[in-house]
């Protein structure tokens, strides 16, 4: 790609041109315009590698259905019409993992890709539509050559503090693809809700995934509670959940479950005490209000069984090679005060709780390694001793993920100090609806650099990537999980993609956001108005 200027979008600007990007978000790495224009309309020819390739589908069936655009798709034979779209995978090799090349000229557009990669070119081609909205329409000349920075880009959904629908996750996908973040980590058991059908424990569903009562709000002291006694919940079935791993994969977005272990597991024991370190307890119920309980599972035999079974069934349905099991917040007080828990620990010549619960994790680790694939966990997870091949999520700030590079382990960064946590303000709290607490507003997060200074180049090459996290304590609707999405994923996605020196705030948020507002708007998202735009 001998044609194109090595330097940045930023190094293009002039002073005549308000939009040297052309609004792309996450800015690509370089990005050369040119004079002319592509019209593209119902004349307009696809041609295509193969025309059943999953990106070719994918934006046959966007033109379609965005645009109204019924184009002719042909397989490639070498001979293109003028006024074609060539999507290729020719010449591809030469590109980083996930890079494309998009090439706009008055005759013809060409985007050249290998899986992901072509697919994300059709992303930037889709935002240089006008509005995104696919019609007949004049496309800008420009060259484009992109790649992102990290391998992994991730958003977080809880759908157990609150439950959403599967139409909400596939929209929440399609956001997610749109801007090229590629994981989307699905939280799917925790105390106030179990919410993935397990064929082998009916009473996950039938008892785990309800609660007595809806109940937002009382882990601050803040007013809004509603006590309505009401039984609230929600639970994929595995068609479901197969449906949405489908779609996922068919937008280039990989699925992270989540279940919970050893805490986060109140909502079990209402099923099945025995897996808990009092079994004889009756008080168990899926818990109604939020914050850390303190039963959690006991390492028995029995429980091994019951979360190797239930993995097995995670496994069959998610073909992807991360599992997440959760590991945060497990209080070890019960595990103190159990006879069979102090017999364990000596058993195994163990120093203490945290030991033992790091041999928890480990054993779990054995077991979805045998099976093929790695776990993720949460930093906790370093405590007693980080299993051989697990993945750390830091949360707690960037501690653990400094830790976990340092013993040249995998890591994904989502410190929840930096801006990460998207259930967090976005605003002033007077005005912002009710939430966690905690600020997160969009310049703060869009800053966030996940790579930290101390750590040496080599160590650095251990972080993976960026995640955001939509934990839904306060989230009770759909309308509200987009304001809090929105227009913040959008700054992750520069965070996971954009190169340190083709970011640039200011840009993003006054040149090239306006316009994604106005396709959010188009789409009836909900968003927040940034600051800078709205004051
Ligand atoms: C901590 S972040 C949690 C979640 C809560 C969140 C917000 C993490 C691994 N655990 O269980 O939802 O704080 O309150």
């Amino acid at each position: 790609a001998s044609s194109i200027f090595m330097v940045g979008f930023a190094g293009l600007a002039n002073a005549q041109d308000n939009n040297p990007s052309l609004g792309i978000i996450p800015a690509p790495v370089l990005l050369k315009k040119s004079i002319g224009t592509f019209m593209l309309s119902q004349q307009t020819t696809l041609l295509a590698d193969s025309v059943m390739n999953k990106a070719v589908v994918f934006f046959q069936d966007y033109l379609l259905n965005k645009g109204m655009l019924k184009i002719k798709l042909k397989p490639n034979s070498g001979l293109i019409p003028a006024n074609s779209i060539v999507l290729t995978s020719q010449g591809a090799d030469k590109l980083p993992p996930d890079g494309y090349i998009l090439l706009i000229t008055p005759q013809k557009i060409t985007i050249t890709g290998r899986g992901a990669g072509l697919f994300y070119g059709i992303q930037s081609l889709i935002q240089l539509m006008p509005g995104g909205k696919a019609g007949a329409a004049s496309l800008p000349c420009v060259e484009i050559e992109d790649y992102p920075r990290f391998k992994y880009r991730g958003l977080m959904l809880d759908v157990c503090r609150h439950f959403f629908s599967v139409e909400f996750v596939k929209r929440y996908i399609d956001l997610m693809a749109a801007y090229k973040v590629n994981n989307f980590h699905w939280h799917l058991t925790d105390d106030q809700g179990w919410r993935i059908e397990i064929k082998k424990y009916p009473k996950l569903t039938q008892v785990s995934s309800l609660r007595a009562q809806t109940v937002i709000g009382d882990f601050h002291d803040r007013t809004p509670q509603q006590y309505d006694n009401t039984p609230y919940g929600g639970f994929y079935t595995q068609d479901q959940i197969r449906e949405v791993v489908k779609y996922a994969s068919a937008r280039y977005v990989n699925i992270i479950p989540e279940i919970e272990m050893p805490g986060h597991s109140e909502a079990v024991f209402a099923a099945y005490p025995e897996l808990s370190c009092n079994p004889s307890l009756t008080t168990y119920k899926v818990a109604e209000t939020w914050g850390i309980f303190h039963n959690i599972y006991c390492p028995s035999e029995q429980t091994f069984d019951f979360l190797q079974n239930v993995l097995t069934e995670v496994m069959d349905l998610f073909p992807g090679k991360y599992i997440h099991i959760g590991g945060d917040e497990a209080p070890k007080d019960a595990w103190k005060k159990s006879e069979f828990c102090q017999k364990l620990i000596k058993k195994l010549g163990l120093k203490d709780e945290e030991e033992l619960q790091s041999y928890f994790i480990q054993r779990i680790e054995k077991f979805v390694n045998s099976k093929g694939r790695n776990i993720i966990g949460w930093d906790e997870i370093l405590e007693g001793g980080l299993s051989p091949n697990a993945t750390v999520m830091s949360w707690r700030g960037e501690a653990g993920g400094i830790a976990a590079a340092r013993q040249n382990h995998h890591v994904i960064m989502t410190p929840g100090s930096a801006g990460l946590y998207i259930d967090q303000l976005q605003g002033k709290q007077n005005i912002e609806p009710l939430n966690n607490g905690g600020n997160a507003p969009l310049d703060k997060i869009y800053r966030y650099n996940p790579i930290p200074a101390e750590l040496t180049s080599d160590q650095q090459k251990y972080i993976q990537g960026v995640q955001a996290n939509l934990w839904a304590e306060y989230i009770a609707t759909e309308k509200k999980a987009e304001y809090m999405i929105l227009p913040r994923m959008l700054a992750l996605s520069e965070v996971g993609w954009t190169s340190l020196s083709n970011k640039n705030f200011a840009d993003f948020t006054n040149t090239r956001l306006p316009s994604h507002l106005a396709w959010l708007d188009k789409n009836n998202f909900n968003y927040r108005v940034p600051a800078a735009i709205g004051s």
